[in-house]
């Protein structure tokens, strides 16, 4: 890949008017590695600062981002065509940073050992937690404040420096977050957002020492490689192809209701999206009838951005790959119960809560990543069936069980290949953030979630507090 030339501007095209309305100028590869090398060296200094110290910053930080909170929602509603979901963005992220505050010391409390070798009574051990010098953030376009900030988080906090490249499709929130980070000047010594496309985040993975990626398998890949070849960690939070199965026992009205926001919310283009549903057959028509009835009910959020319930896709190539995701189930067989491909409407695509039935694991929808409101319906005879049909996927980040009890639903989750499944409802994964640790499967992700130890390496530090052993004596034992 070659790198961006200093001088070029991308076109950034904005999801409610399908007009380009910006450019923007990312930083050439010279400039990137003077930015990393001015972060690194200022990083040193964020790294020595005690805990507390670094935590007053961030809540510094945090104080400035609500000033600059209608700033945000304005450029993160712009980014995505987003009306209400734009307005909490701000508040995800400044309540992530409140919680690191409360929770980093006695996370790093705890992560340091120290006391005296069990094999060697005169040897005390005791733990340094060094953090990684600089951390290359780099995030996807479907939440593109939230999704790069939110991993930046923990870095700070470890005592990492940080530069972080959201997508070039959805850049426009660099701007006022700049401007909050610029009103802490410690912080914007050790913090900087770029914008760029793939070629400055392949630039920026050759200048820092571990990197977070959040994006589709394709790059997350080439990242990783990039990683290896430098020898530096890195973390992948990669696409989902999320299954729900639905029992013969369940309740049809309260799956119908999880499915639909599982499918539907922010028009789908959420890496946990339910993508596959599968019904066991015997109940599998009045659950499709109920959850027809729902989605029928669904609005979109034009005119009015804060009315509805969907937006526009954010990324328009989405929307090409979602109608072709139908196109080919129509073509093998699936028919179509509600809902249809995307619709120009004043510039924007929209696309209506979309219900396709008759659906085969030999179709595209049942398959690849769709990441839009589109419900696939399967039946499903046995649980064996349905536990190999979820499985059926190279993906594995989030998944569902809705059936007539918690112990059956859980009988089943144990089963499924998924990061996180959630039990009698679907979209359970925030309420797990920071409490219940988990991995995603298969290639869904690597590396771990990225807490504040992932971004540390841990030392021990030993120290003999009597006689060394020596070497000339005959008595020696080997030091275990
Ligand atoms: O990803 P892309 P997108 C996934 C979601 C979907 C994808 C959508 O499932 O698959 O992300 O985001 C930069 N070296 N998740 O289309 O195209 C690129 O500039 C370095 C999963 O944006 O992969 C952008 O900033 N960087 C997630 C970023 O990578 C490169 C939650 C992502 O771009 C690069 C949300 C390269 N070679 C979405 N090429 C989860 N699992 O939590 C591109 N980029």
């Amino acid at each position: 890949m070659t790198a961006v030339n200093a001088a070029e501007l991308l076109s950034v095209r904005n999801p409610r008017s399908g007009q380009i309305d910006l450019q923007i100028a990312p930083p050439g590869a010279d400039e990137i590695k003077a930015i990393c090398t001015r972060l690194r060296e200022a990083q040193k200094s964020w790294a020595a600062a005690p805990l507390e110290h670094r935590i007053a910053v961030m809540r510094a930080w945090a104080e400035r981002l609500r000033a600059h909170r209608d700033a945000l929602i304005e450029a993160d509603s712009t980014d995505t065509g987003h009306g209400q979901i734009s307005k909490v963005a701000p508040d995800m992220v400044i309540g992530s940073i409140m919680r690191h505050c409360a929770a980093a010391p006695d996370i790093f409390a705890a992560a340091k050992r120290s006391g005296t070798s069990p094999g060697a009574p005169n040897v005390t051990y005791d733990t340094n937690l060094r953090p990684y010098p600089l951390a290359g953030i780099i995030g996807p376009w479907n939440a593109p404040m939230m999704l790069s900030t939110l991993h930046v988080i923990p870095a700070l906090f470890a005592g990492c420096a940080a530069i972080v490249k959201p997508s070039e499709v959805a850049p426009r929130f660099v701007k006022p977050m700049m401007q909050a980070i610029g009103e802490v000047p410690e912080l914007a010594e050790v913090l900087t957002y770029v914008v760029g496309d793939g070629r400055t985040g392949a630039a920026m993975v050759e200048n820092v020492d571990i990197v977070n990626f959040t994006g589709s398998v394709a790059n997350g890949r080439k990242v990783a490689e990039a990683c290896a070849r430098r020898f530096i960690p890195c973390m992948l939070e990669l696409g989902g192809k999320d299954p729900v199965i639905i029992t013969r026992t369940a309740d049809l009205e309260r799956a119908a209701t999880a499915v639909l926001r599982g499918a539907v919310t922010s028009t789908g283009q959420v890496c946990f999206s339910i993508e596959r549903i599968y019904v066991q057959e015997e109940v599998h028509d009045r659950f499709v009838e109920l959850l027809a009835a729902k989605a029928e009910r669904v609005q979109l959020n034009h005119p009015d951005p804060l009315a509805g319930h969907m937006g526009p896709f954010i990324f328009d190539r989405q929307a090409q790959i979602v109608d072709g995701h139908i196109d080919d189930a129509l073509a093998k067989g699936a028919k179509l119960r509600t809902g249809g491909k995307s619709e120009n409407i004043d510039g924007g695509l929209y696309m209506r809560a979309t219900i396709l039935t008759g659906v085969t694991h030999d179709m595209k929808i049942m398959q690849d990543e769709t990441f839009g409101p589109v419900m696939p319906v399967m039946k499903y005879r046995t649980e064996e069936e349905a536990v190999r049909l979820a499985n059926d996927t190279y993906f594995g980040l989030s998944a569902a069980v809705i059936a007539g009890t918690v112990e059956e639903a859980r009988r089943i989750a144990d089963r499924i290949d998924a990061g996180v499944v959630s039990l009698q409802d679907t979209f359970l994964t925030f309420a797990g953030y920071g409490v219940a640790e988990w991995e995603s499967f298969k290639l869904s992700g690597l590396g771990g979630r990225g807490g504040m130890l992932s971004f540390v390496k841990k030392q021990a530090v030993l120290t003999n507090t009597g006689a060394p052993a020596n070497l000339l004596e005959e008595n020696l034992k080997a030091v275990t």
